[in-house]
């Protein structure tokens, strides 16, 4: 079967992967169900020209009415983020969106699916998911890992929200071979707070040593992907004991309404955008802005070795 039928990936995203230019892939589930509207459609065009400043093509995929798509119209950007109706979309959801029509956004997961299909191969986001706290007995361990394990795309990130268990969430990557970087850092993040209590297995210099270790793990013909964890600017962090309590209070809101499986990513961001008044909503967009200029970073450097 022809791809072509079901993937469509926008002809400057393709042209630049044909010669060789570097592009960074972004997701949409951060749009749909990560960040509010308004806020949410700022941040996908600021984040794309971010990336464009940097020299680098930014893509950004989606399932739009049943078609695999990498780059995207900004009227199809407004629809995500306006957010009525969209499913979110990991691994397993792909093909029920295709074959029925249907719109979804892009998780980490499949949005690494669809860069490694267009042939892209830096991704920036802003948390990824993870083994879930009390994954134990739940079960709950987000599709990301898998993908990371399997994949070969390279994802920056600003490490793990702490509504995951981080411990579990490294020990998981370790056990796939996942690669997990800290960039200019020792210790892994836990998004809004730049340390986590665990560390990384390697702290890169720089963007060009970050490029080289990916580019060798996939010339060594080892698949799968790597993981570049970027702690949030300083400026911008959050006391970690305070976030603790409030994801704890998120926590048992979810506990108590009974909120499992793939709604329970969402449900939590949405609390703790609540409980911490807007705050954490700016750490969020500009961890994720630092993330698209290192990612792009990162994309010239792999585009040069
Ligand atoms: N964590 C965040 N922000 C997000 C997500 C996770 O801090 O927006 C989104 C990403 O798209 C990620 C997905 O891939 O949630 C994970 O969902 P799940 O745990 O259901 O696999
Ligand atoms: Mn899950």
């Amino acid at each position: 079967m022809n791809l072509s039928h079901y993937l469509s990936i926008a002809p400057e995203i393709e042209a630049a992967v044909r010669e060789g230019k570097p592009v960074v892939a972004l997701e949409s589930t951060i749009l749909s169900h990560g960040l509010p509207w308004p806020q949410n459609l700022e941040f996908a065009y600021r984040v794309q020209s971010l990336i464009r400043g940097h020299g680098v093509v930014p893509a950004t995929t989606a399932v739009i009415n049943g078609r695999l798509r990498v780059g995207l119209e900004d009227f199809e950007l407004e629809s995500l983020c306006r957010g009525t109706n969209i499913e979110k979309a990991s691994r397993r959801d792909l093909p029920i969106l295709v074959a029925t029509g249907k719109t979804g956004a892009t998780t980490v997961a499949s949005t690494m699916i669809l860069a490694s299909l267009a042939g892209i191969r830096v991704f920036s986001t802003g948390g990824i998911g993870g083994v879930h706290r009390g994954a134990q007995t739940s079960m709950d361990i987000s599709a990301d890992l898998q993908e990371l394990a399997h994949t070969p795309v390279a994802v920056v990130c600003a490490g793990a929200k702490m509504i995951l268990d981080i411990g579990l969430t490294l020990e998981y990557l370790e056990t796939m071979g996942v690669p997990v970087l800290g960039m200019r850092s020792e210790d892994f993040p836990a998004f809004y707070c730049r340390k986590s209590g665990y560390g990384v297995d390697y702290a890169v210099k720089d963007e060009q040593e970050a490029a080289r270790i990916i580019k060798t793990k996939w010339d060594l013909g080892l698949t799968g992907g790597v993981l570049i964890a970027n702690p949030v600017p300083e400026q911008y962090a959050l006391d970690f004991d305070e976030m603790d309590r409030i994801i704890q209070m998120a926590l048992e809101d979810a506990q108590r309404n009974k909120i499992t499986g793939k709604r329970l990513t969402p449900y939590l961001l949405d609390k703790l955008l609540q409980y911490t008044d807007g705050k954490s909503l700016s750490t969020n967009l500009q961890l994720a802005y630092h993330n698209a200029c290192t990612a792009a970073k990162i994309a010239v450097e792999f585009s040069r070795l």
